[in-house]
């Protein structure tokens, strides 16, 4: 019990390395996989990889500042509400957010958000889905095309801080949604509700020092760095129709 509440006492400080947990026998391999969950992982990529698109400083700031935060508060948070990282799972605990404190809402979904968006960019990624993720936005959305068309007008029309979404909704189909602040569509209290795939940081922190007023701009340029492989692979993982 000691060694985990040290662990959460640490692991808010980003990049910290799975193997300087302090591990014992009582921790199995898939109490590691859910802690790994609630942890910051190393970003895939160096802060100036997304250039010009996103440039570095943006980048920098928003992993090791934002980011950074977000997985802290939430350790902290699941102290203060008695939450085992070791034997919930971080999607589980989205699932059953309305019992836990707005600072766990705000903080678990914000640790979970950033940790998806940036294993769903990557530089010079291929720029258009394939296979059954392709056939199934043409089918939905009639196009691709058309597919970015509604994407981008979702994450224009949040008004003030949030996300754009493509998520496979309960039933297995395709939908796009926004959410404001950090919720997410794994949340209970999300209106469209399902498994993201695709999300798309719209918060001021994310694009203002290159793009200033104009998240038009920063959406356009975006497309350039999607990883359509990784959005295939959660797209695989759910139960789509
Ligand atoms: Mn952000």
């Amino acid at each position: 019990m000691q060694n985990r509440r040290q662990f959460l006492k640490t692991s808010g400080k980003a990049g910290i390395a799975i193997a300087a947990l302090p591990l014992t026998s009582k921790i199995s391999s898939t109490s590691i996989v859910n802690l790994k969950e609630f942890q910051q992982q190393a970003l895939p990529y160096g802060y100036a990889a997304l250039e010009p698109f996103i440039d570095a400083m943006t980048m920098e700031i928003h992993y090791t500042k934002h980011a950074a935060t977000y997985a802290k508060n939430l350790a902290d948070a699941c102290i203060a509400e008695k939450v085992d990282p070791t034997t919930t799972s971080l999607p589980e605990l989205l699932k059953n957010i309305s019992h836990y404190s707005p600072k766990m809402r705000n903080n678990a979904g914000g640790h979970y958000n950033h940790e998806l968006f940036w294993q769903i960019m990557k530089p010079a990624p291929a720029t258009t889905p394939s296979g059954k993720l392709s056939d199934a936005i043409n089918k939905t959305f009639g196009s691709f095309d058309a597919f970015k068309t509604a994407f981008g007008d979702a994450a224009k029309a949040r008004f003030g801080s949030g996300w754009a979404w493509l998520l496979v909704k309960n039933d297995g189909s395709l939908a796009i949604s926004s959410t404001p602040n950090q919720d997410n569509p794994l949340m209970d209290i999300a209106e469209t509700k399902g498994a993201p795939i695709l999300g798309l940081d719209v918060w001021e922190h994310a694009y203002y020092l290159k793009y200033q007023n104009k998240r038009p701009d920063y959406i356009n340029a975006w497309w350039n760095l999607v990883n359509w492989e990784y959005v295939q692979k959660k797209f695989d993982e759910t139960n789509q129709a």
